[in-house]
């Protein structure tokens, strides 16, 4: 049980070059239509369903989780955003640290709080390493963190950060531009970062077209995930063209 569903997530790296997450955020749609979009990314190729965002208004979180659960054959994994909230259903959440923020409830309150329920629910925690990238939009992640993001050309800051998290024992390191970002995190960044660290990349925020998921993909990234994208456009040609972009 212990690592199942990160093992899983290597396991495809190296089967495929790199997994394809999709990011289902239960404020965004009806949980009907989370699991259609979910379905659909899990039909046309997606290694993952990540659920998550940054604001969770809406109630339907547990039961959004609880639903793709029981419908989809992959791993459903709880993307907290920046608070970290658990879902006994889930079968792991990136147990996130907003390293690139000096804001000690990111950095270390939110996981004291999320800690007593992972152990009750038996979740398998993977602990992430988070960095919050600028990409030329104020994001919903920026504005509920308060946090200054990881500047696009400071490649040596965003190296230390991921070098930090590494050596603080972090399985993941996780590069995000924020939901519906206009840029995403920049390729040299990911090539820079990906060479010094020996832990996976994940890499979000802000991709629009298979062609940059599999730019960044070269540049070194082990993960990519995928969200607002898939909101915008749901057809299965257009999830299909990402698995294969990023798996090729
Ligand atoms: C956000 O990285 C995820 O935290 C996904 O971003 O919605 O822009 O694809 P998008």
């Amino acid at each position: 049980m212990i690592n199942k569903r990160y093992n899983y997530l290597l396991d495809v790296k190296s089967k495929k070059g790199a997994g394809f997450l999709c990011l289902i955020d239960p404020d965004n749609q009806p949980t009907a239509e989370s699991l259609k979009l979910a379905k659909k990314c899990a039909t046309s190729g997606a290694d993952t369903i990540l659920v998550g965002g940054s604001l969770m208004i809406k109630d339907n979180f547990n039961e959004t989780v609880s639903l793709l659960k029981d419908e989809l054959d992959i791993p459903i994994i709880v993307f907290p955003g920046i608070f970290n909230f658990v879902s006994p259903d889930a079968d792991a959440i990136l147990l996130l640290s907003m390293m690139s923020s000096r804001n000690p409830q990111l950095l270390i309150g939110e996981q004291v709080r999320a800690a007593p329920l992972i152990k009750q629910y038996g979740v398998e925690s993977i602990p992430t390493g988070y960095f919050l990238v600028q990409s030329n939009s104020y994001t919903s992640v920026q504005f509920m963190s308060q946090s200054n993001p990881i500047p696009r050309n400071k490649a040596d800051i965003a190296i230390s950060h991921a070098l930090a998290a590494q050596y603080l024992g972090m399985k993941l390191v996780f590069f995000d531009g924020g939901s519906g970002a206009k840029l995403s995190v920049p390729t040299d960044l990911i090539k820079s970062v990906s060479a010094e660290i020996d832990i996976p990349l994940m890499i979000g925020g802000g991709i629009r077209s298979p062609e940059v998921a599999r730019e960044k993909v070269e540049a070194g990234a082990d993960f990519i995930v995928i969200g607002t994208a898939f909101e915008e456009d749901n057809s299965n040609n257009l999830i299909k063209e990402f698995a294969e972009a990023i798996h090729k």
